[in-house]
């Protein structure tokens, strides 16, 4: 554990801007808790339960098969979230980052679109788990890269339905409701191959990520050496991006800085000297950890267009 001199240290502001000022290259690698504050759900803890499944069990290509229509549901009601969500100062701070900064690049997990709406310069931005709203097709090489009708299919309307009674759990998310089964025939087909389904443009475990964009990011920590990994809202339980920020780290040059809601006694006891840690909301948080860069950030918003 670290000391309670160097828990000082490791969350001090001061010294944390002191860094960030001399910092030229920046990675952040974000999750889920990024956008908690825009009112998305993350998948571990408190949140990761759909109706009765665990998140993380709907995302893998065997709950497909086994059951595309719930794993679609799924989806669609994550797309209809996402698309009546907003972003936050979170988003826009690491927006005004990547404007401010040529030498940073962020790394997401995050399927939800929200760092494109708050309009983060695209070759600054890899999105590693891909987008809700790609669609491609389950087998053939069809690719919708940007889709957001909603809902997507009659038989999906269920997912895209505003909440009758507000004091209540919304009817799909209510276990004890049982669902309208979903035939496959009414899911959306293929239009190139015509016989099979179409997925979400996500990727799931066991999945490969984008090859090219995985190479661009080894080029990218491998070019020069990096002075600050900005860890925000991710458990960091999912590879490769948990491997990224001590694969970018170049000892007694590099900060590795947790953002995080709840940080652990482990989390802080493998930080070292020179590392940052702050426990907190990362909506309020990076606005104010990255004021001396990008200012004071007022959000504006990229228009949705289908
Ligand atoms: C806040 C907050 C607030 C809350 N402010 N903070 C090496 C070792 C072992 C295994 C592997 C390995 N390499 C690859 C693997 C296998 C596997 C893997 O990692 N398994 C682990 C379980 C160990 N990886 C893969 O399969 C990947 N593919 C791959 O590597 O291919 C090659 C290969 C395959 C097989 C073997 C070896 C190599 C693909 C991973 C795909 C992950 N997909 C998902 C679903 C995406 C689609 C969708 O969104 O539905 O991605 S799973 C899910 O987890 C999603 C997320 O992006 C991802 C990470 O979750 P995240 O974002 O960290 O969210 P949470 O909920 O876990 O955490 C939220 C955090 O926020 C918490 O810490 C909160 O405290 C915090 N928080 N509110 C700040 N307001
Ligand atoms: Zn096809």
């Amino acid at each position: 554990m670290a000391s309670s001199a160097s828990r000082a240290a490791l969350s001090s502001i001061p010294l944390f801007h002191e860094k960030l000022l001399k910092s030229n290259r920046i990675l952040a690698v974000c999750g889920a808790g990024l956008s908690a504050a825009s009112g998305l759900p993350t998948f571990r803890g408190a949140g990761g339960l759909w109706r009765n499944h665990n998140a993380v069990d709907l995302a893998t290509p065997e709950a497909f098969d086994a059951d595309p229509g719930l794993v679609w549901l799924f989806y669609a009601y994550r797309r209809h979230m996402a698309l009546t969500a907003k972003p936050n100062p979170a988003h826009y701070s690491l927006a005004e980052l990547a404007r401010k900064r040529p030498g940073f690049k962020c790394l997401s997990q995050n399927v939800d679109n929200l760092h494109v709406r708050a309009n983060h310069p695209s070759d600054q931005l890899s999105l590693l788990h891909g987008s809700l709203f790609t669609l491609k097709c389950t087998t053939c090489s069809w690719k919708d890269p940007y889709n957001i009708a909603d809902p997507l299919c009659p038989a999906l309307a269920p997912a895209a339905e505003s909440n009758p009674d507000p004091t209540k759990p919304l009817p799909l998310l209510d276990p004890a409701q049982p669902l309208a089964e979903i035939r496959e025939s009414e899911l959306p087909h293929c239009p190139d191959c015509k016989t099979e389904l179409q997925r979400p443009g996500v990727v799931w475990f066991g999945e490969m990520l984008d090859e090219d964009m995985l190479d661009d990011i080894e080029e990218w920590i491998e070019k020069e050496p990096v002075d600050m990994v900005l860890v925000v809202g991710t458990s960091s339980a999912v590879y490769p991006a948990a491997g990224y920020a001590e694969r970018a780290r170049t000892k007694g040059r590099t900060s590795v800085v947790t953002v995080n809601l709840e940080i652990t006694e482990e989390d802080w006891g493998r930080m070292r000297k020179g590392d940052f840690g702050f426990e907190g909301d990362a909506s309020l948080l990076l606005p104010e950890l990255l004021r001396p860069v990008i200012g004071e950030v007022k959000g504006e918003e990229e228009e949705l267009e289908g």
